[in-house]
């Protein structure tokens, strides 16, 4: 393990007393900016505001040494959740923030909480919040520009950094993502762990932080440690200083942390609170005061040894680095190490003292740095030195995909061999293919990809030699290679594709990333997924096999609440197609839609997010599709499907005749148990029109922008386009769904007619396809009853 030098700071051109001017005008306004959003805005509404001027003290000195003396143009940050006031002080200092924001901290419309890509109005390369994902992202970032590099030519070279709070490391997906060989040997990856001992409750146990280094080092990452100032450092090279360093080493967090909250004679008298004596030697000769000031001198405050300790992260070019750079949560503070002050706040008296201890008043104190002084001027220097292009500018023409590939299918056929194929013959296509990328956490063959992989091979950033001939499936593995093999994490699937389908912005390079994961999994990595959506990040994932039609492998494998989270999740279409060529113009249209990120204002599709495809591995007859592209014709029966949903059986003839209507309304692997329902009623004189949705998150979204047209403007809201076209007449409705019987049961609302929900709303067990559906009531009979019972609620 590395430990960092005492050599000289070399300040990359920052003289370290203006450095120091600056990272005190940073903690100033950091503290303020909190300040004033708890202290000087009337809410209204008796919430407490909030804060975390402990947790952004404590970065002050790495973030300030990082935009100030470190940083180039194409380098990019994650900024752990708690110091996003330090983010935006140092923006404002740099002059790429309006002082207009400084007093909107947490305000509607003002400076968000915790770092947002897109909320936020100053360049947040990425957002944080979740503890542990703001640590990964910069991570896959990097992985996705060395895709990036290798498929389209090298883009200016950017280190990808992130600084994480000490507890963030306590998550598991932190873990994952530095296990997986996909992040392997990113030598331009520095996480900076700001290590202040504390976490939201407590101290962390030291033992901690050694077994997390250990667990880097084993991951083959580079290790190192910024932990004593150059005060301790001379301290400890001095002679008897040894003992010193032997003392605080073997000291527990907390007892060191109890040290920040005293007075100088009460830092002696604890610090030696059981020292051996010639520890008790040494600290004789010292007065209080410097007494106190060298034990707590750590180098995550010293911007020379900060300096250095990024430079041998640097030096390491072939696998990514961890710093940890020792901190004191609440520096500068009278809150410092307080082990309650994660969420504390400086009183007005407090504010006040600070204020005129680093020479600001009331007049001066939201002041940039004077351009007449070295510090000033510094900080011009460093806004131009980092201003960058908008990505926009470097962005090219989209990607051009067609309105389908044409797939036939006259054999039964699932969703999922469907989407196999499609993405074939996408791969086929010169236009698509290059910028087409898939990645799966070891479900790439299982999810029916191989047949993509055959034809494109795996990404490996050097060729490697594939030592056993498989017939099936060629895993070929070099750098032309456009699919990602990650290990088992969904995590890692939802934060790689979230980078990907974020290379548009952080890589100047759209792509078209597909992923694939076993749809009950999806909510294994669903705040990944979250997320990667909240960030603005553009990709398709498909969730397959699903629900209960993935009938003999039983309840641990069966998802039920996921079309809910698709439906619900903002940022995110959510898309369940019965039939294959469904799904082909459903698919193409997605991938229209995402190869359209970054596109100027106007360019846009009119969905600005990702797309999630629930399919399964149910061959079903293609033919009773085939009828009803006979029946409407390609151009009226594409609009629908892409809309929401179209009517696959129209009973309207019987309807007319007098059969009392009813509308069976499926969605995905369920359609021939509808259909056969349909003909039951029909046999029994009732008119079922049968519905496919395609896409239940597009016909509600279609009803809520009605509903709240009409709430807005205090006006009677229409019936929903996508609706109208679907269901032409009132008539009773049943859903029918293989997902959690809600995901489908507001249509009867939407319509304003009777609703019987059929779906699977208790965990499944092993057994057949008729097995499952007859004990979840998604057989023929149950629909058929079901229809009866709709009726009978009129
Ligand atoms: C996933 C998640 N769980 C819980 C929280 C609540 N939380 C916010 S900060 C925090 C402690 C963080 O400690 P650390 O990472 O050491 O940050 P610092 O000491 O720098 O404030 C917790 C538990 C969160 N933001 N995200
Ligand atoms: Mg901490």
């Amino acid at each position: 393990m590395d430990t960092t030098t005492t050599e000289p700071a070399r300040l990359a051109g920052g003289d370290p007393a203006i450095l120091d001017e600056i990272q005190q005008r940073v903690l100033w306004l950091a503290t303020r900016i909190i300040d004033a959003a708890n202290h000087e805005r009337d809410t209204g509404d008796g919430v407490k505001v909030g804060g975390h001027q402990a947790s952004s003290a404590s970065a002050v000195t790495i973030l300030t040494a990082l935009y100030f003396a470190y940083l180039d143009a194409p380098d990019r940050v994650s900024v752990k959740p708690h110091a996003s006031p330090v983010y935006h002080a140092i923006q404002y200092l740099l002059g790429n923030l309006d002082r207009s924001y400084l007093t909107t901290l947490r305000a509607f419309g003002g400076l968000q909480s915790y770092p947002s890509r897109t909320k936020d109005p100053d360049g947040v390369d990425f957002s944080t919040g979740s503890v542990g994902l703001g640590a990964a992202a910069p991570l896959f970032a990097a992985a996705a520009r060395r895709y990036v590099d290798a498929h389209f030519g090298a883009r200016p070279h950017s280190r990808f950094i992130a600084l994480i709070g000490d507890a963030e490391l306590d998550e598991g997906n932190v873990w994952e993502a530095v296990a997986d060989p996909a992040t392997d040997g990113l030598g331009n990856v520095m996480w900076i762990v700001d290590v202040n001992r504390q976490s939201l409750d407590r101290v962390v146990p030291g033992v901690r932080i050694a077994q997390w280094e250990q667990q880097f080092s084993g991951a083959g990452w580079h290790v190192v440690e910024a932990k004593y100032g150059r005060r301790l450092q001379a301290a400890f090279a001095s002679p008897g200083g040894e003992c010193l360093r032997d003392w605080i080493d073997a000291m527990p967090n907390e007892h060191y942390q109890s040290l920040f909250g005293l007075g100088p004679a009460a830092v002696r008298e604890r610090f030696l609170d059981g020292a051996p004596d010639e520890v008790r030697e040494f600290c004789a000769g010292l007065p209080d005061d410097e007494l106190a000031t060298l034990v707590t001198d750590l180098a995550g405050h010293d911007m020379g040894s900060l300096l250095d300790a990024f430079a041998a992260c640097d030096a390491e070019k072939d696998r990514p680095s961890v710093l940890f750079a020792y901190t004191i949560k609440g520096w500068g503070l009278p809150i410092a190490g307080n082990p309650r002050n994660h969420s504390a706040l400086l009183t007005t008296g407090q504010i006040d003292q600070l204020r005129a201890q680093l020479g600001l008043t009331q007049s001066t104190e939201w002041d940039r740095l004077d351009p007449m002084t070295p510090a000033g001027q510094w900080a011009a220097a460093r806004r131009e030195h980092l201003a960058r292009p908008h990505p926009a500018a470097s962005a090219g023409a989209p990607i051009a995909v067609p309105d389908s590939t044409g797939l036939r299918a006259a054999r039964p056929i699932s969703t999922q061999e469907a989407f196999g194929r499609i993405l074939v013959d996408l791969s086929r296509n010169e236009t698509v293919a290059p910028y087409l990328v898939t990645t799966a956490p070891d479900v790439a063959t299982s999810t029916n990809l191989a047949g993509f992989i055959n034809r494109t091979g795996v990404f490996s950033p050097v060729p490697r030699r594939a030592w056993s001939e498989d017939p099936v499936l060629k895993w070929a593995e070099g750098p032309d290679g456009q699919h990602i093999e990650l290990g088992i994490s969904e995590m890692n699937l939802f934060l790689l594709l979230g980078q990907l389908g974020l290379a548009f912005d952080l890589s100047a390079q759209p792509l078209l990333p597909v992923g694939t994961v076993y749809d009950p999994f999806v909510l294994r990595g669903l705040d990944a997924f979250i997320y990667s959506v909240y960030s603005g990040a553009r990709f398709v994932v498909a969730g397959t096999p699903s629900g209960v039609t993935l009938a003999p492998e039983g309840g641990a494998h069966q998802s039920t609440i996921t079309a809910s989270v698709g439906l619900e999740l903002p940022n995110v279409t959510f898309i369940e197609p019965a039939y294959a060529v469904a799904l082909d113009w459903l698919l193409c249209g997605a991938l229209q839609s995402v190869a359209t990120a970054g596109a100027p204002a106007g360019a846009e599709a009119a969905e600005s997010g990702s797309y999630y495809f629930r399919l399964t591995t149910r061959g079903i007859d293609q033919q009773p599709f085939q009828a009803a592209r006979d029946r409407l014709g390609d151009a009226i029966l594409r609009r629908q499907v892409l809309a929401g949903g179209y009517r696959l059986v129209d009973a309207a003839d019987a309807a007319a005749q007098g059969a009392p209507p009813v509308y069976l309304v499926g969605c995905g692997a369920v359609m021939p148990e509808v259909l056969a329902a349909a003909g039951e009623l029909a046999d029994e004189g009732i008119a079922a029109t049968v519905v496919d949705v395609t896409s239940p998150d597009r016909l509600y979204r279609a009803w809520q922008r009605t509903l709240r047209q009409g709430v807005r403007t205090a006006t009677a809201p229409s019936i929903a386009g996508a609706l109208r076209s679907a269901f032409a007449d009132r008539a009773p409705v049943v859903t029918v769904h293989d997902a959690a019987s809600h995901t489908m049961s507001w249509l009867g609302s939407a319509l304003g007619v009777p609703a019987v929900s059929l779906g699977v709303d208790s965990f499944g067990q092993s057994g057949a396809v008729a097995d499952l559906y007859r004990a979840h009531d998604l057989d023929s009979g149950s629909i058929v009853n079901a229809a009866l019972a709709a009726l009978s609620l009129r």
